[in-house]
């Protein structure tokens, strides 16, 4: 996709969802066993679950399950239930839990790890329904059909927030490879995270909160900004979502 084409159509789905998932809770908390899931970038409920886990602050190992992938398949076979089985589908060993779609995923992560705004009126169901349908048509469906690829050995790890215009594209080519990678939420949590990093709402220098996952980000490299990627198999990590995905198609690709 052209590169104006491909930043606008990503505003948009972030638009048509009104910008769930940019703000994050603010203290950092995560349980002792990684949470896992089993994701397609560009289906409406597997964007819910996300959302809620940028706005919970919480990280998550993301298995992608591309339509005609490998992944998927695995996860049909493994779980005995073949087509009944549809990403999203949750693991949680902290509560010795697995459970698949939206609503349960959702209900879950309510009870165990913080509220959770989700539409209880039928209106409200069925508009976050639409609009997510929308975000996923108006990115032509980027981030639905594997490509072929190989896989490295140790999952990757993807600095990123949900409604993110640029980490959409990098997720969107994850998951099209099916690579595996460490999510970590970098969601906003003040005024002055708003906006990209050269071009923050606040003359201040920047700041991010104490004790937060953005303070470590900050103290490391200087700056907050997403998507950055880190590759544990190369020693590489970069910061551009242009050069990220450059990365992956010369690497993994084929
Ligand atoms: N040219 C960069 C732009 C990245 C960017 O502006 N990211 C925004 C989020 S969409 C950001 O990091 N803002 C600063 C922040 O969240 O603190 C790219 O393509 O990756």
């Amino acid at each position: 996709m052209n590169q104006l084409l491909n930043i606008t159509t990503s505003l948009l789905a972030s638009t048509y969802r009104c910008w769930h998932g940019t703000v994050a809770d603010k203290t950092t908390k995560q349980p002792n066993q990684t949470l896992v899931l089993f994701d397609q970038e560009n289906n409406a409920e597997c964007r819910q679950v996300r959302e809620a886990l940028t706005e919970l602050n919480l990280d998550i190992l993301i298995v992608p399950c591309p339509r005609g992938g490998k992944n998927l398949e695995a996860l049909k076979t493994k779980s005995g239930k073949g087509n009944d089985i549809q990403p999203p589908v949750f693991v949680d060993n902290n509560q010795s839990k697995a459970m698949q779609g939206a609503k349960s995923i959702l209900k879950h992560l309510n009870q165990h790890y913080g509220p959770v705004k989700a539409s209880t009126s039928l209106l409200g169901k069925v508009t976050n329904k639409v609009s997510s349908t929308l975000a996923s048509k108006v990115r032509f469906n980027s981030g639905t059909q594997a490509q072929p690829s190989h896989q490295p050995e140790l999952p990757l790890i993807l600095y990123s927030f949900e409604s993110s215009p640029f980490a959409r594209m990098v997720r969107e080519k994850l998951c099209e490879m099916e690579i595996t990678y460490i999510l970590i939420n970098l969601g906003k949590q003040q005024v002055s995270d708003m906006g990209p990093a050269t071009m923050r709402w606040s003359l201040k220098p920047y700041q991010p909160l104490p004790d937060t996952k953005r303070e470590a980000f900050f103290k490391q490299y200087g700056n907050v900004q997403v998507p950055f990627l880190m590759d544990p198999n190369t020693n590489q990590a970069m910061f551009e979502s242009a050069d990220i995905v450059a990365y992956l198609e010369k690497t993994y690709q084929g």
